[in-house]
């Protein structure tokens, strides 16, 4: 893509009304355009990042056996009547009647709809344990959206539901879903700690938030480092060995705010490994039994013909604020570097370029094509404009990788740079492998 006829319209003041980097970037780099209060467009460049982050978590969801499918984000009211819910929600939710005066609402979650879902089709257990996720927007009409994406009415979120026999079965499926967003966040990039939270409007008695640092979070949380000492790659993708694995977590202090005792921290945790700060929740996961399919009648044939209720547990992933919380954890110094995996650009190349020299460009474009036929997603800033402010601008649209076209490249090697690094003269094929890799 050329810079020039990429539809990013930076801007160069920094938005007032945003008060943490994410939003300010995310405002001045052009990747999200506030329609109103809480609800965003997502314009070419944000709405990459937000793709690829989504890429990521489905392939996460799709290795431990979950489904993909997709759920309308408008229902009916009569599921929330029965599982009790219609009324508990409150203010948060959107109601709406169609035209024949039906009451309807725009989804804030789907536990209701996948209950009514499962319960027409499956009669047994010998269609358990299942897996069913969908990523689809959400709307909740929150009181004080703020921070852009972070907290916002209108937000693009994973949903999974497990249905199991039993207890012991569904803890199994629970484990799981514990390791595939452990991953996930490892491969955005980021460091999550998961933590024993409360379980609010969802219910259920097991819950696990998973937290970034941040010191813009929302989120306070207290917590032992050693949990950054945990290594997944000790675990295998087994019920034994995950079981093993959330153990292993369990035996390490980390709460958020409404489970934290102060006499419990300092007798668990040392003073030096104390972590008191904030964070931002990106992902949450619940255990919730028949809380939803009891009352929604959602019954199975146990294996002795007997009726039981199926046992639920729901997890979800803020895929939208992944983009902002990933910005937070990233950002330094007016330098933002995206992590390579989820990037908009594998690379972005800068030539030095005047009206009487067309010359570096036309090595670019070279450049350019080469890359593109290895299938390398490359920026070419092909804007006539000087090459310091070409650099304050990659500065914040943060491509890891860039080869600098100008006084230093020489006919065969060219410089190359990594953001926040030193730059090196490599020859196009070495740089064609540094960025395969
Ligand atoms: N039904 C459960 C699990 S599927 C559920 O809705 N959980 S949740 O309320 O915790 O939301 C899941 C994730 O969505 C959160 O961890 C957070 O990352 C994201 N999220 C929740 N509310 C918002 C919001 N207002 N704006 C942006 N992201 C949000």
């Amino acid at each position: 893509m050329y810079l020039s006829k990429l539809f990013i319209p930076i801007t160069k003041d920094l938005p007032t009304e945003a008060k943490i980097k994410s939003h300010q970037l995310m405002l001045r780099t052009g990747m999200i355009k506030q329609s109103s209060a809480g609800i965003y467009s997502w314009l070419p460049l944000g709405f990459k990042v937000m793709k690829k982050i989504e890429q990521i978590v489905r392939e996460e969801q799709n290795f431990i056996g979950a489904q993909e499918m997709l759920m309308p984000t408008i229902q009916s009211s009569e599921i929330w009547k029965e599982s009790g819910r219609y009324d508990d929600y409150g203010e948060e939710m959107l109601r709406i009647k169609d035209r024949q005066g039906r009451e309807m609402l725009y989804g804030p979650t789907n536990e209701e709809l996948i209950t009514d879902i499962f319960r027409s089709s499956v009669k047994s257990y010998k269609s358990l344990p299942q897996l069913l996720y969908h990523i689809q927007w959400k709307f909740r009409d929150e009181i004080r959206p703020r921070f852009g994406v972070m907290r916002c009415k209108e937000f693009y979120m994973k949903d999974a539901y497990s249905f199991d026999l039993s207890d012991d079965e569904a803890k199994k499926s629970y484990n799981k879903m514990f390791f595939s967003y452990l991953k996930t966040f490892q491969r955005l990039g980021l460091k999550a700690i998961p933590m024993a939270a409360d379980t609010g409007p969802i219910g259920g008695d097991l819950s696990h938030e998973f937290v970034i640092l941040a010191e813009t979070g929302e989120s306070q949380i207290y917590a032992d480092k050693n949990i950054f000492e945990i290594d997944l790659n000790n675990y295998k993708f087994n019920d034994q060995s995950l079981k093993k694995m959330r153990d292993d977590f369990s035996q390490i202090y980390a709460v958020t705010d409404d489970k934290y005792k102060e006499e419990e921290f300092n007798d668990k945790v040392k003073k030096d490994n104390q972590m008191k700060t904030k964070g931002i929740e990106v992902g949450h996961i619940f255990y919730f039994s028949d809380k939803y399919s009891k009352p929604m009648n959602c019954l199975i044939d146990d294996k002795d013909g007997k009726k039981t209720s199926v046992k639920m547990g729901s997890y979800g992933i803020g895929v939208s604020r992944l983009v902002g919380a990933t910005i937070e954890a990233n950002y330094n110094n007016d330098v933002m570097k995206w992590p390579k995996s989820i990037s908009p650009f594998d690379a972005v190349i800068i030539p030095s370029i005047s009206k009487n020299n067309k010359e570096n460009l036309e090595k670019a474009e070279k450049i350019y094509k080469e890359l593109q036929k290895q299938n390398i997603d490359v920026l070419l800033d092909d804007v006539d404009e000087n090459m310091s402010n070409k650099f304050k601008k990659h500065d914040l649209i943060g491509v890891p990788y860039q080869i600098i076209i100008g006084s230093k490249s020489d006919g065969i090697n060219l410089e190359f740079k990594e953001l926040n690094d030193k730059s090196e003269l490599l020859s196009l094929d070495k740089i064609k492998s540094k960025l395969k890799n």
